[in-house]
Parts: structure tokens; C-alpha cells; sequence
């Protein structure tokens, strides 16, 4: 689409043409309606808004989408790349689990590495994660198209992709912390990426004694559990995460929820939910409180505020301690440091979103109809005046309530997520209601009677929870689209057995009302949370790599192959090395003879120079499948357990000669 006003235009002209069709094709046969758009919509049963919404969503064959929304695809361990405004599924991306399709998790060792190391202190070697909430790298503010971060709900970790080549190139597994849930985000700089404990865990940052029962740990619960706040950095060329110069700070067993970063003003400090402050530890057989009523029993949890950049100097002053990597500054420290402060806010709160201009602070919570909004400003005069209504059972210091509240919009049923744009709105989903509404935010935005007010509110699909606005949680939002994420979609796409897919859908906010313009069916996945980015900052993406590139160093992988006379066989004892070469359409060599019981390792590398050459190399019985674009090369490594033929394959269908780009592994 160009300009919004062309778009309108052209949008009413069709519904004037529209209805002129619709009274010159009365009494016209269906076949002389084709070609008259008008008539075809009418013999379809499209209304005047259908056709609307399809001229605002339709992007014609060979043109790109606007913008880009990088889905977390929930416990597929993906993530989803979806273009705006067609909705089409643009790529997947595997970050914690296998995924056959591009060769990931299958006998690639830079891969398998990589999958290793992410589980370190894990216990097993994982191979699956819940993607959760991904993250954008910024520059001042606003996504840079740099890097992706997205955290593993279920095991406590946290995946980089890099979006020169859009590969997963870490996994961190996070010490001291078993889930994740509050961030990711990156700091305005990507100076660091945050994410925060779930669920507290037992001994976070002592030793574990051995032997504890079931009841020392309902007992013992408020002293032996902990939540932690990490704070990842970032080097800047590669993307990855530094241990050695990241901390985490220890945070009391509260269930750590939702996160995020302060700008502007609010630079330097960052802002995290929590429920069940109560410290209910479920156990409802055992004389404990079941979780879910005994946090829901207080009327007020805490907001952590954290001064990350105290917290970077308290640790290069040498007050952390290092524990299982990561320096750790301890909740005493914390408060005598003055980096760590609560607020309290209204009764299970789950999102917590800065607004662009970094001074609002929108708290939403399931059980209260309300958002509550703090002002940075307030926060920083309070902690100044040290205006606090005593400390917490930690020792942590609670800010007065009333004297950071900037404003309280009632909203509706059950507020989650909050979403901003260029107008000085907010979009908050309502998780009970099914339903964004739009309010407008105090001053400097909007001031008197304007300010604080609901605006409008659209129904969405049944069941709402995470909403995304084109960089919507920048310093710069675009405005134009909201897309909703939408659970479970009950009736709302044709009866294909019991599992069902999630909903998207693309609201237009460009006009007085919002409008929802498609729903999108993902049958690919849980998407939970997604940012929205302009497809503008991908248009340098790398399209072939130089020939022998290993994609996880991005340097030349010793024993690629870089002409065809580097291609041969080499045994030395019981170690067959094999450098083979991938091109349209064959294999050399594409005959390996080895004996039962010798290590062989197959170095792959694809000499091809064009972007549409990806091949694949895949091997029967032995699951190994690996895909290798346009100069890759990788290492396949592994002992021949098995006599007989094996017949190597490409995967893709790479060309005339495809199924002749074979060859064997003979084991005698
Ligand atoms: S949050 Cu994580 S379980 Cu992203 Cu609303 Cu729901
Ligand atoms: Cu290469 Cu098929």
C-alpha cells in the first residue's frame, strides 16, 4: 500500500463501483460477470466492507508486505515470520526445538552444539522450548533489525537469532533459573536483553541441601525460594550473550510476570510484575493453599523497579558474587544500593508496557477492570523524597501508592497487554471482554478532559491475550495495524479435528474506528507474543553466503571445500573423513566406503553462488538430514553402527536433475 489517502480513496471508489455493480450486473449471467470485480464480489457474497478489506490486505503478486511480525510460535519451539498486511506465513524459524524442514537438530554439528551448550545444567540434552516473548535489538529506541531474542518459557532460556541470515545462532542457558517469563526486552541500546524468573526456584543461589521433603519446602518456602531479574549483555557485533559482563539480581519468591524496559526518561531502569505475593505454595492436600486462590487473595502485588545502570556499577565495584557464572547482587545489597524499589499495584497484574515517551508506566491485571498507570517522573521524585510505605518482608522498600498513580482508566473485563502509536493511544486486550480498546494517554499527549479516556473498543475473536502494533513498544510506533492473538478459535475457521488453531487478527487503526480486516488461522503452533517491524530494515538481508561459510561462526569452516579439487576421501585408523562437494546435481565424491564401526565425518560445504540453491544431504536410517544454503558448509560426524548401502539424498527440489543428486555410504 502507498499512502494512507490514495488507499481511502481508491477504497471508496471501489464501494461507489461496488454498488454500481451490483445494480448493472442484475440479471447477468455468472460467466459474463468474470473480470468485473464488482459482479465477481457480488456472486461471491462479499458486502462493500469485504471488498474494503480486501483492497487494504490484498498485496499483489511479486509485491512485499509492509511489515513483518515475528511470532513466537509458543511450545513448537519456533518462531513465526507473518507479513502485514497479506497475513501470509513468510518463514519459520526453529529455535529450541528440531525442525526437519531446514536441517535443524539433525546431525549438523554446529547445530547440535549450539543445542548442547543451551541445555548446560539442564540435566538432559533438550530438544524442545516454549518461545515466548521475542524481542527486537534497538538503537535509541526503535528496532534496528539486528538481532532476535526470544526466551524458552519452560526451561529458564533464551534464543539469539541473527537477522543477517535470520539463523538461531545461541542458545544461553540461564543459571540460577529454571523458567522464564518477564521480557525479553532489550534496553534502548541493546546494551543488555532482560528476562526474569517465573516461578521462584529452591536454592536459586546456595547449594541444595540433600533430602529435603515435601514439607520443608511448604515450610521453608518464603526462605529457600527465589526469583531472579537477569540482565544479559549484548556484544554488539555478533549479538551474543556475554555471561562474564551480565548479573542477575535476587529477587524474593514472588511469581515474576511481565516485563519492561524504560526509555527516555525512564532510561536506566526497568520494571517487572509479580503475583502471588501472598507466597502461596500450592499443596492443597498437604495443609498448603492452592495456588490459585491463595494469590489471588491479596488486593495489591508488587511492581519491581530496577535501576539496571546502578546495578551495572554496583557489580564493577565488586559487590556482586559470582554464582554458577553470573555475577549476583543479593536483595541486601540491592536495597542498600538503592537499585531496587517495589510499588505496589492492583491485584494480579500481568502486563506491564512503557509508553513511547518512556514516562508511563501501564499496569493491566486480569482482576481489575482497571489499568493503572505510574509516572516515571512520580517514581523518581518518590524515591528521591524517600516517600515509602514501609518494606516488604525482604526488606525491600514499597513506594507510597497514591504518590506515583499518574492516572486509572477503567478499560473493561480482565485488561492484559498494552500496545501504543504515533497519536498518543494505547491498545490494551481484554482477555475476558475479547476485546482491544483503545484509550488515549495523559500529558504531554493529551491533557484535561482528553486524557485518560476510552475511545473505542473492537471484538475480537474468542480468546485475546497478546496484542502487537507496528513497533509498538518503540520509542517511534507506526500506528496503522494491531494485530490480535487470538487463543483457541472456537468457530471461527472450518472443523479439522480436535487441536485447533490459534487466530490472528489484523485490526486497522488508520481510520476513527478500529476495523478488523482478516483473520488469520496458525495451525503451526502456540504464537503467544509478537513484535511488529518495518519490512524496510530487512532489505539487506543476506541472500548467499561466501563459499565454505559455517553460518554459526560466519567464517570459513575448516575442511569446506572451496574448488572441486579439494573434494576426496581421507582414512586415518577408524576415522574416515569425507570432503564432499554439493552442487546442481551431484555429490562428490558419491561413493564413501567405510567399515562398520569407523567415526566417519562428512564435511559438507554447498559451492553454489545463487541465491535459490539450497541443498540438502540427507541419510537414511541414521537421522541425518541437513540443509545447506547457497555456500554453507557444515560437518556431519558419526560412527557407521550399521553394515549395508545407504543412499544419500537431497532433500529440496533443487533442480531438473534433483532426484538424480544422489549417492551411497557403503559399510561393510
Ligand atoms: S503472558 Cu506468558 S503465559 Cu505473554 Cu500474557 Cu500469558
Ligand atoms: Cu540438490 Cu535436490
Amino acid at each position: 500500500m502507498k499512502t494512507n489517502k490514495s488507499g481511502i480513496s481508491r477504497v471508496i471508489t471501489l464501494s461507489a463501483l461496488f454498488i454500481l455493480g451490483l445494480i448493472t450486473s442484475c440479471g447477468k449471467s455468472e460467466e459474463a460477470a468474470s473480470g468485473d470485480p464488482m459482479a465477481i464480489a457480488k456472486a461471491r457474497g462479499l458486502s462493500p466492507a469485504d471488498v474494503e478489506r480486501a483492497v487494504k490486505t490484498f498485496v499483489p503478486p511479486g509485491k512485499f508486505d509492509d511489515y513483518v511480525i515475528f511470532a513466537s510460535g509458543g511450545h513448537s519451539g519456533q518462531m513465526h515470520l507473518i507479513g502485514v498486511p497479506s497475513m501470509r506465513i513468510l518463514k519459520t524459524i526453529p529455535v529450541f526445538s528440531n525442525e526437519s524442514w531446514s536441517g535443524y537438530g539433525y546431525g549438523n554439528q554446529g547445530i547440535e552444539e549450539m543445542l548442547n551448550k543451551g541445555s548446560e545444567g539442564r540435566g538432559t540434552n533438550l530438544r524442545w522450548g516454549d518461545t515466548h516473548h521475542p524481542a527486537l535489538s534497538e538503537t535509541e529506541g526503535d528496532y534496528d533489525g539486528r538481532f532476535c531474542y526470544i526466551n524458552d518459557r519452560a526451561n529458564g532460556r533464551i534464543g539469539m537469532i541473527d537477522l543477517t541470515d535470520f539463523k538461531t545462532k545461541q542458545i544461553l542457558a540461564i543459571p540460577n533459573i529454571q523458567t522464564s517469563h518477564g521480557g525479553v526486552f532489550a534496553t534502548p541500546n541493546t546494551e543488555y536483553v532482560h528476562i526474569s524468573a517465573k516461578v521462584p526456584k529452591a536454592y536459586a543461589f546456595s547449594e541444595s541441601p540433600t533430602g529435603l521433603t515435601k514439607k520443608d519446602h511448604l515450610e521453608k518456602y518464603k526462605d529457600i525460594y527465589r526469583g531472579a531479574s537477569s540482565w544479559l549483555k549484548i556484544d554488539q557485533k555478533t549479538g551474543r550473550f556475554l555471561l562474564d559482563e551480565s548479573f542477575q539480581i535476587e529477587l524474593p519468591p514472588y511469581n515474576q510476570d511481565l516485563a519492561d524496559a524504560g526509555k527516555e526518561v525512564s532510561f536506566g531502569w526497568g520494571f517487572i510484575n509479580s503475583y502471588n505475593t501472598e507466597l502461596a505454595t500450592g499443596g492443597n492436600k498437604d495443609g498448603g493453599t492452592s495456588i490459585e486462590t491463595g494469590a489471588s487473595k491479596n488486593d495489591f502485588d508488587f511492581l519491581h523497579i530496577i535501576n539496571w545502570e546502578k546495578a551495572a556499577q554496583v557489580v564493577k565495584a565488586g559487590k556482586a558474587k559470582k554464582i554458577n557464572g553470573i555475577n549476583v547482587i543479593s536483595i541486601q545489597t540491592a536495597v542498600a544500593e538503592g537499585l531496587l524499589y517495589l510499588a505496589p499495584e492492583p491485584k494480579s497484574p500481568h502486563g506491564v508496557d512503557v509508553s513511547p515517551d518512556g514516562n508511563y508506566i501501564t499496569v493491566s491485571g486480569k482482576l481489575d477492570p482497571h489499568s493503572t498507570i505510574y509516572g516515571m517522573d512520580l517514581i523518581k521524585k518518590a524515591i528521591a523524597e524517600k516517600n515509602f510505605e514501609g518494606t516488604d518482608a525482604y526488606g525491600i522498600p514499597i513506594i507510597r501508592y497514591k504518590s506515583i498513580v499518574a492516572g486509572q482508566v477503567e478499560l473493561g473485563a480482565g485488561p492484559l497487554h498494552t500496545q501504543y502509536d504515533d497519536k498518543g493511544y494505547a491498545y490494551t486486550s481484554l482477555f475476558l471482554e475479547n476485546a482491544v480498546v483503545k484509550w488515549s494517554l495523559g500529558p504531554p499527549y493529551f491533557t484535561g478532559d482528553k486524557a485518560w479516556k476510552v475511545v473505542d473498543k473492537i471484538s475480537t475473536s474468542y480468546n485475546i491475550g497478546h496484542l502487537t502494533t507496528a513497533h509498538g513498544d518503540t520509542r517511534k510506533p507506526h500506528g496503522k495495524y494491531c494485530i490480535a492473538m487470538n487463543k483457541w478459535s472456537i468457530d471461527r475457521h472450518p472443523k479439522m479435528g480436535t487441536l485447533l488453531p490459534q487466530n490472528f487478527q489484523l485490526i486497522d487503526l488508520t481510520g476513527a474506528k478500529m476495523q478488523i480486516l482478516v483473520d488469520m488461522p496458525i495451525g503451526i503452533g502456540e504464537p503467544h507474543y509478537a513484535q511488529t517491524a518495518s519490512m524496510k530494515l530487512f532489505e539487506k538481508s543476506l541472500q548467499v553466503y561466501p563459499i565454505g561459510t559455517d553460518p554459526m561462526t560466519m567464517q570459513v569452516m575448516a575442511g569446506s571445500i572451496q574448488k572441486a579439487e579439494d573434494t576426496r576421501i581421507e582414512r586415518n585408523g577408524n576415522t574416515v573423513d569425507v570432503y564432499l562437494s554439493v552442487i546442481r546435481s551431484s555429490f562428490t565424491p558419491d561413493l564413501i566406503e567405510c567399515k562398520r564401526g569407523d567415526r566417519i565425518r562428512i564435511h559438507v560445504t554447498n559451492i553454489e553462488q545463487t541465491p535459490d540453491a539450497t541443498h540438502g544431504f540427507a541419510i537414511p536410517e541414521y537421522n541425518i538430514n541437513l540443509s545447506l544454503d547457497a555456500g554453507e558448509a557444515a560437518l556431519v560426524d558419526f560412527i557407521v553402527s550399521k553394515p549395508g548401502s545407504f543412499s544419500m539424498y537431497c532433500t529440496e527440489f533443487c533442480s531438473a536433475l534433483h532426484l538424480e543428486m544422489q549417492g551411497w555410504i557403503i559399510v561393510s
